[in-house]
């Protein structure tokens, strides 16, 4: 660990990773303050922190706190573009992001996996395929558990980490063994000022890696293959839609991973995960596994047991012959725009929620042939309507998630299916993704069954 002794450190955000921060800091016997927007009633645990020494700046941020502090971490929510932080920075005071302070403090192979859609997935995946080999994997990030938190061991044998644009921001000397860039589609447009600005982010990834690293990447995605020239790394592909000469590949029902010589196959069949976007995600998990010296057959049956995560594309619930679909973390419009590839007509999509400042058009293609209702809530509700008038599905405006279940439950025939993936994020009237799908599910399950023979 670095030396932190006396030095007044300045943690911003006093969320997940701004609290495990300001302890970490704490513990090494720095001088702490952890300043937020928010008041303290907002805030949870801030009394064990007080209990370490650590000083509080609430309500607001204090300029002469930045401009004074030695080093400046802040937490993934906070953008580096805030006057505060521009006036630190103008200043010559360091600010680092999260992710670059724990890895400072951790000795274990990195596999940091980024992408616009898939982290999650993958990034549970790969730790699922680790515990079934018996190694001992941190598995966090982007996912929940703050990186910081896994210095609290220093036995692991893997770090999987969850990267998101944010803590990819305020990077020093981050270097991830293996980097996976499952793919890129527009997403958070209310914190960059355009696409170019957040793939940037993205790519910081690859930034400290030497030829003795792995990127793992798409090949069926054109902006993550853009990307390559720029690459120091050893770049590994994945494809669910062409053959390559070496990587891993979809082959009809099979996958073929071949490296140096050696082809082994793998029946898709086996999967519980469904769909083509979580083939790609399991290729891309069995990648680093397999290069580690992971046995084929131990990742394989890891893969083939994973059933996936809650709020993605998860059934709660067939009834009056509708099925229900909670994919409440489909917060852009690619992941909804898969979501709907994989499932037959006729939809009703439930959809809208804060709007992030993206390109809904992708959208007007999916929607024809497909989706015949389509139910709009949400802040961002208004310019949904504007952006797919044109569309063949008829346009229903609601105000509440109760409000949208009833009226789905009305407008969807038997045999079809209602899927809540709303192309947003949550914030606007739920506290997360999570508390959204917890909150759809709930409603889905209060859906009176008809009796066999009534309409
Ligand atoms: N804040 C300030 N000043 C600002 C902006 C925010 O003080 O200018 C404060 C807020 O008032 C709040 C705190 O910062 O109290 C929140 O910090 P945060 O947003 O970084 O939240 P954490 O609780 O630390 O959670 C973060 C990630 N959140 C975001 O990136 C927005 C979590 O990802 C992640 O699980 C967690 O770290 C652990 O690593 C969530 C997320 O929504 C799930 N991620 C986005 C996504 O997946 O699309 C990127
Ligand atoms: P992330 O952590 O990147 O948000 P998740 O694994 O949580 O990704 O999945 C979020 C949503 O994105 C899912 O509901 C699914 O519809 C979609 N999705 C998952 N994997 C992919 C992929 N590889 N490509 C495109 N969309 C995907």
């Amino acid at each position: 660990m670095e030396n932190f002794s006396q030095k007044n450190i300045l943690v911003v955000g006093a969320g997940l990773s701004g609290r495990a921060l300001a302890r970490y800091f704490a513990s090494a016997g720095a001088k702490v303050v952890l300043t937020d927007q928010r008041q303290e009633q907002g805030l949870a645990d801030l009394q064990s922190l007080r209990d370490l020494g650590v000083t509080f700046d609430l309500g607001g941020h204090t300029e002469s706190l930045f401009l004074q502090a030695d080093l400046i971490v802040v937490s993934p929510g906070v953008s580096l573009d805030v006057p505060v932080l521009r006036a630190a920075r103008q200043k010559g005071v360091p600010i680092l992001g999260e992710v670059e302070i724990a890895w400072r403090d951790l000795d274990a192979p990195l596999i940091g996996v980024t992408g616009t859609n898939g982290k999650s997935t993958t990034t549970s995946l790969l730790g699922e395929i680790f515990q079934a080999w018996g190694k001992e994997a941190f598995v966090g990030g982007n996912l929940g558990t703050p990186m910081i938190e896994a210095v609290d061991r220093k036995d692991w044998d893997f770090l999987v980490v969850e990267l998101s644009s944010f803590q990819l921001e305020a990077l020093d000397r981050f270097r991830p063994k293996y980097a996976l860039l499952l793919n890129l589609s527009e997403d958070h447009l209310d914190r960059y000022p355009d696409y170019n600005a957040y793939i940037a982010a993205k790519c910081e990834i690859f930034r400290n890696q030497t030829v003795d690293d792995w990127a793992i990447l798409n090949a069926d995605d054109p902006q993550v293959v853009a990307l390559e020239d720029q690459l120091q790394a050893k770049i590994v592909h994945f494809s669910s839609q062409q053959p390559l000469t070496e990587g891993m590949w979809r082959d009809g029902g099979e996958l073929v991973w071949r490296w140096q010589g050696v082809e082994i196959r793998f029946p898709v069949a086996d999967l519980l995960l469904q769909g083509r976007h979580n083939v790609e995600n399991v290729m891309a998990a069995m990648i680093p596994a397999l290069l580690e010296n992971c046995p084929a057959e131990i990742a394989w049956c890891a893969a083939c047991r994973f059933n996936g995560l809650p709020h993605r594309m998860q059934t709660v619930r067939v009834v009056n012959g509708v099925t229900w679909i909670n994919d409440s973390k489909g917060t852009n419009v690619g992941s909804v725009v898969k979501s709907l590839a994989g499932l037959p007509a006729p939809v009703t999509l439930i959809a809208g929620g804060k709007d992030k400042g993206g390109d809904y058009s992708p959208l007007v293609s999916a929607l024809p042939g497909k989706v015949s209702h389509l139910v709009l809530l949400g802040e961002a509700a208004a310019r949904l309507e504007q952006e797919l008038c044109d569309v063949e599905s008829t346009i229903h405006r609601v105000e509440t998630l109760a409000e949208a279940v009833s009226l789905s439950a009305l407008l969807t025939p038997a045999g079809g299916t209602v899927l809540l993936s709303p192309a947003c994020s949550s914030f606007d009237m739920f506290s997360s993704y999570e508390e959204r799908g917890e909150n759809f599910q709930t409603l889905v399950m209060d859906i009176p069954a008809r009796k066999e023979g009534t309409a």
